[in-house]
């Protein structure tokens, strides 16, 4: 297997607490506190996805039985910016389900196996809030515009089809069950997210085909680079190949290993465009990856391309071309990291035939 380099980076993430109720100053009255109310709590979640973390491909669904993933492929965590309620409810996230009783805590603790509904509510609670934390830490919320940055309702489970979407009208991300529970894996949640990413940032975004491949391209290289991000500040390992995007979800769909839904690194290129946008994405999403690696070359960092992709991305039109996105994510570059990443720009679109 063509394994790539592990990228180590610190995220200094944020500490961005919402305080629930009423300040309790002098003269509150105490009748009026609630028997919950904080806004951190404990669960335990998938490191991204049992597969990465472990590199074991011969992991398989088994119709969702909890022991058919080992118990040391779920990590402890806390949960950050919830609303004090005991629900999965916070600042970035709101959780629905519709097949399962919503978890609940006083104490705010979330400690469920894959077997049961709850365990997807978790891993949706705390990955699109790990995702906002993550554009956040890049500056988008302060220095930069802030993108989705509201409570953001995700519906688990709501149409009990193996079909997860994103709808930008409003903004939320449903998650469905079939074959392994989309929700198992944060790489399928984050994809998600970045479908929401671009919504928030251009009205409408994916009104050409070209512009819907990026969609589906964007969403695949943000969840690999918000996983892997994740990863470095949990310091959970990875196991598989940096560039396979959803390793987990797939065993259900593909029978050879490495188990992926599409990876970073097909060769694809725009002579093999043929109209599909999660295929054709993948001629984008090679390149996003590739200027990632490339950042390194330059003593620069993954969270300085993911800050120059996604602050350019505010200035894509709703039905780009290949060619006006290139060029304009070429412009940002330069203007923030210099001439040498935006000759790389230049050259990691050039190799996938997107010139200009
Ligand atoms: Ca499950
Ligand atoms: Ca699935
Ligand atoms: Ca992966
Ligand atoms: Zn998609």
């Amino acid at each position: 297997m063509n394994r790539l380099p592990a990228v180590r980076t610190v995220v200094a993430c944020c500490s961005l607490a919402v305080v629930a109720g009423v300040a309790w100053g002098p003269g509150s009255p105490a009748a009026a506190k609630p028997s919950a109310g904080s806004t951190t709590g404990s669960a335990r979640v998938f490191m991204v996805n049992p597969v990465q973390s472990s590199g074991n491909q011969d992991l398989v669904d088994l119709k969702d039985a909890a022991r058919a993933v080992p118990d040391d492929a779920y990590a402890p965590v806390g949960l950050r910016n919830l609303d004090g309620s005991g629900y999965l409810r916070g600042s970035w996230a709101r959780v629905e389900s519709a097949t399962g009783t919503p978890a609940f805590s006083r104490t705010n603790t979330f400690r469920y196996d894959r077997s049961q509904d709850q365990f997807e509510q978790v891993m949706a609670y705390f990955w699109v809030n790990q995702a906002q934390e993550y554009l956040q830490s890049l500056g988008f919320g302060s220095t930069y515009r802030g993108i989705v940055k509201q409570s953001f309702p995700v519906k688990v489970d709501q149409y009990g089809g193996d079909n997860s979407y994103q709808t930008d009208k409003p903004y939320r991300i449903r998650l469905g069950k079939g074959g392994v529970d989309d929700a198992e894996d944060a790489e399928v949640i984050l994809h998600e997210y970045g479908h929401a990413i671009h919504a928030s940032q251009v009205e409408g975004f994916g009104a050409s085909p070209e512009a819907g491949s990026i969609g589906e391209a964007f969403g695949d290289y943000f969840a690999v680079t918000a996983g892997l991000a994740a990863a470095d500040q949990y310091h959970w390992p990875v196991a598989t190949d940096l560039a396979c995007v959803g390793d987990w979800d797939a065993v259900s769909y593909t029978d050879t290993a490495p188990h992926c839904l599409r990876t970073l690194t097909t060769g694809l290129t725009t002579a093999d465009q043929t109209g599909e946008v999660h295929h054709d994405g993948q001629i984008w999403s090679q390149a996003l990856w590739e200027i990632r690696l490339g950042y390194g070359a330059l003593g620069k960092s993954p969270q300085d391309w993911d800050t120059t992709l996604i602050g350019s991305q505010f200035g894509y039109a709703a039905d780009t071309s290949f060619v006006d996105a290139a060029r304009k994510t070429w412009v940002a570059a330069g203007e923030r990291d210099g001439d040498a990443a935006a000759a790389l720009v230049r050259a990691r679109f050039a190799d996938r035939g997107i010139t200009f």
